[in-house]
């Protein structure tokens, strides 16, 4: 398998369980996936961390201790050094390695990886785990060479930390990642230069530590948290919502958004309302609601109005969730700039100039996100049956069956892949989901004698034009972002996540599971 994160070491765990013998491939030097490598300031999940973790191991659960509402990634990152070291997980990984190519085959029915230092492996089954947010965006910013400071990326973050202070700080993107550093970086830095394309929309994340007693009464509702995880439309469990947003006073609905504010999270704010990531009018109402808080929090008109997003739905980005992003920019040291108005044109060896002026600081850290879903599975050269490659095949956008399969790359499964729910909610959820599912199409298979397996053509075709027609009436698809490709220029636009919930999804995979697996081809 590829990756040591959160999916390859479920995927580890239960292979091993089945019997198979497994080796994982990853590039870093230890377990942790994105959170091994995401350790810029503020880096913290906006899935409340009691649900974004294994619900396979009881014994996990019984011993591990959460501090936090929302961990932050230094907590993530010793849980899963905690799960690795409780099932000796780390032998089974090759560390420091990056897989160039995955090259199926057609005589021998195998898998043969190989990795950039010239090792090849063959193997019968590939389990992709090589993540969702994983491959960062590559920038090509003219002049960035030439800058004589010290560039630092988020995704790529010195395991020793950065010291801002006394320095002048830049800042390009402002999605989660710019929203979860930028407070922090401001209360260190002597400067802080904040370069905005895009205003997007965030809430408060409501983070607080765990109270004493409160992991325990936590730790009792388990059984519960988890079914209702496994059912619920972002696999973690939700708030009741209160029906169409329309279908309120304005008094009531304010009252209900209060609520959400109040509470916290970005999955809870979302739900007020069943209709708001749909209907535009019933999403006008989130929009005129949190205009008014960014408003109220920030004292300058001006810089109110342009940290205020105008150009797409509410919730239809990935919701950033915050702690005080919007009231940083009344620090006398933090300065906003629009690069929408005035775009970015190049580096020079002191900073940066852009369309109307030139900005001087000693370090620029760039948060401008990934090559989302497909970026990590098509990083290495993948080829199929018959030598087609998976970048040739997904030119116009990834076709897979339950995104998890690909018709012409038998055995090979993509964890948390296009076309299914993944990063759309809790993607611990999403992850444990799908390897449930690989360890019983392997289970079968083996049960039958017929060790190759394969999404079919017509089971491809049918669910990637059900992935599009689920997405089509959602507010997602009309803007651009990582969700469908929007964020790099000339990837296909396509909604690369099953929208239809996660509930759903299981239903479907479980139908699928139950009917002996009719959209797959088994051969001997
Ligand atoms: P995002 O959400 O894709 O945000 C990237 C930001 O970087 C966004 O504000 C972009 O502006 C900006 N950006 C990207 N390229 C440029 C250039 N060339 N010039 C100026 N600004 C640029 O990535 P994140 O890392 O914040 O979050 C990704 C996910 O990780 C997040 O949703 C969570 O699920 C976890 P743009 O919007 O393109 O105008």
């Amino acid at each position: 398998m590829v990756g040591a994160g959160f999916g390859g070491l479920c995927a580890i765990y239960r292979m091993r369980e089945l019997g198979f013998s497994v080796r994982a491939i990853d590039r870093a030097s230890d377990v942790g996936g994105t959170w091994f490598w995401n350790r810029y300031p503020g880096a913290r999940c906006d899935t409340e961390s009691i649900d974004y973790s294994f619900s396979f191991s009881e014994e996990v659960q019984q011993e591990w201790n959460w501090t936090e509402r929302y961990a932050g990634q230094p907590e993530i990152l010793r849980y899963l050094q905690f799960v690795a070291d409780k099932f000796e997980l780390r032998r089974h990984v090759q560390f420091n390695t990056v897989v160039d190519s995955i090259i199926f085959d057609d005589s021998s029915q195998l898998w043969r990886v190989s990795t950039q230092s010239g090792e090849t492996i063959v193997s019968r089954y590939v389990i992709m785990a090589s993540g969702v947010l994983s491959l960062p965006k590559k920038d090509a910013f003219p002049g960035l060479e030439s800058f004589q400071g010290e560039v630092l990326h988020t995704s790529s973050w010195p395991a020793e930390g950065v010291d801002f202070s006394g320095k002048r700080v830049a800042v390009i993107g402002t999605g989660s990642t710019g929203v979860q550093s930028i407070p922090l970086i401001a209360k260190e830095a002597e400067q802080l230069l904040v370069f905005q394309r895009t205003a997007n929309w965030s809430v408060p994340a409501g983070n607080r530590p765990l109270r004493p007693g409160e992991m325990d009464e936590l730790r009792s509702t388990y059984p519960e948290r988890r079914e209702a995880s496994r059912n619920a439309l972002a696999g973690m469990p939700e708030q009741t919502s209160m029906g169409s947003a329309l279908d309120h006073t304005d008094e009531d609905r304010r009252r209900f958004y209060e609520a959400a504010w109040a509470d916290g999270g970005g999955p809870r704010f979302l739900r007020t309302f069943n209709d708001i990531s749909r209907n535009p009018a019933a999403n006008d109402t989130a929009v005129a609601f949190v205009s008014e808080k960014i408003a109220l929090a920030v004292h300058d008109p001006a810089v109110a109005a342009l940290l205020t997003p105008n150009d797409h739905p509410f919730g239809a980005r990935r919701l950033c969730v915050d702690t005080d992003y919007f009231a940083t920019y009344n620090r006398p040291n933090v300065r906003l700039i629009n690069v929408r108005e005035a775009p970015i044109q190049e580096f020079t060896p002191s900073g940066l100039r852009t369309a109307d002026a030139e900005y001087e600081f000693d370090m620029v850290v760039l948060a401008t996100g990934f090559d989302a879903l497909t970026g990590p599975l098509l990083a290495p050269n993948i080829q199929g049956r018959h030598g087609q490659s998976l970048r040739e095949k997904w030119a116009q956008g990834p076709v897979t069956f339950l995104g998890l399969m690909v018709h012409g790359f038998p055995n090979l499964f993509t964890v948390v892949g296009p076309g299914s729910p993944s990063a759309l909610g809790n993607t611990v959820n999403s992850i444990e989901q799908h390897i449930g599912v690989i360890g019983t199409a392997l289970e079968f298979a083996r049960q039958k004698g017929t060790p190759v397996i394969e999404a079919s053509a017509k089971a491809e075709s049918e669910w990637t034009k059900r992935v599009a027609e689920l997405a089509a009436p959602m507010l997602l698809s009309t803007t651009r972002s990582w969700y469908n490709g929007g964020n790099i220029d000339g990837k296909p636009n396509v909604v690369l996540l099953f929208t239809g919930g996660m509930g759903l999804y299981r239903t479907i995979c479980n139908e699928e599971i139950a009917a002996g697996f009719p959209g797959f081809e088994l051969s001997a």
